[in-house]
């Protein structure tokens, strides 16, 4: 009966049926506020100071480059947060990492993390997110082996920027996305047609979590208010996921996007796939085939 959820106790009946029917669930307070503050600080040193932790990436936001922002006012990710403590902590969060549990079984590698923040200011077209499906960007499967997690650090809203969904698209196969060049932000793809019939926004507090299948269609406005709209956002796969080559398929161009990207703070990389290994972090149960195939790259 149950096809993108497992059996298990940390869902209600109800709960996963949701899940199952629109590919998405939000929990609201899931995430304990200081957890969230603590992200919040760490974020801002970040900014400040430069990048925690060995693997960590910094993205700034480019409208606003060149009109002399600085610090979080400038900086609009950060990635590769998990072997950072704070973030960790935030990752690792047990009431999260159960839910993701019930999603894709006791295995749970985190292989990817950043903190989003959408500053003031930004021009709109580059702070929104264009409509697109996780999966594209992602080497692994199978498909329902993987589930995206995004807790809210601010309350988010359709004025500043909250994520939007089209409930039961995770049903869909891999769409057609182009390079969304509009954006400016290297490596943004959107899905080329859609309809938004059934668009539904997500409004959240601090603490409410969402977890979205990689295949739901979803993205995020753009922050027209004068403050920040932050969020934590990780990604989980079961350990025993098997690495995908993106030889010969529409994701060949973000492969050579994003490596490029990626190579410029990180100049050993080998090729994407690599990428991976930098961005990923055991969190439950024993290492499996994603960390046996990382490591023979
Ligand atoms: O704007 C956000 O916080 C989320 C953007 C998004 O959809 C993503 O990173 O996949």
């Amino acid at each position: 009966m149950f096809q993108y959820t497992k059996n298990g106790n940390f869902l209600t009946e109800n709960q996963r049926k949701f899940y199952e029917d629109n590919g998405f669930l939000v929990i609201p307070k899931l995430v304990d506020n200081h957890l969230l503050e603590n992200c919040r600080s760490k974020f801002a040193e970040v900014c400040n100071k430069g990048p925690s932790s060995m693997d960590m990436m910094v993205m700034k936001e480019l409208s606003l480059k060149h009109q002399n922002f600085k610090g979080e006012y400038l900086v609009n990710k950060i990635q590769n947060l998990m072997n950072d403590e704070v973030f960790f902590a935030c990752g690792s969060y047990k009431p999260l990492v159960d839910v993701v549990e019930s999603i894709i079984g006791p295995s749970i590698t985190c292989c990817q993390s950043m903190l989003i923040n959408k500053p003031p200011g930004a021009e709109p077209k580059s702070s929104q997110h264009a409509m697109h499906q996780d999966y594209y960007y992602f080497p692994f499967g199978p498909v329902n082996s993987i589930v995206t997690v995004w807790a809210a650090i601010d309350s988010s809203n359709v004025e500043n920027g909250c994520l939007f969904v089209l409930p039961g698209t995770h049903k869909n196969n891999l769409l057609p996305h182009k390079n969304g060049k509009g954006t400016k932000n290297v490596g943004y793809y959107e899905i080329v047609n859609y309809n938004k019939v059934n668009l539904c926004h997500l409004i959240m507090e601090q603490g409410d979590t969402v977890f979205l299948h990689p295949l739901l269609a979803h993205g995020s406005g753009a922050n027209l208010t004068k403050n920040f709209r932050k969020a934590i956002s990780c990604f989980y796969i079961d350990s025993n996921s098997y690495l995908i080559d993106f030889k010969g398929t529409q994701q060949e161009d973000l492969e050579k996007v994003m490596f490029k990207a990626y190579n410029k703070q990180h100049s050993h990389l080998k090729n994407y796939l690599d990428s991976w290994r930098l961005s990923s972090r055991l969190i439950r149960g024993s290492p499996g085939v994603y960390q046996q195939c990382l490591s023979q790259l």
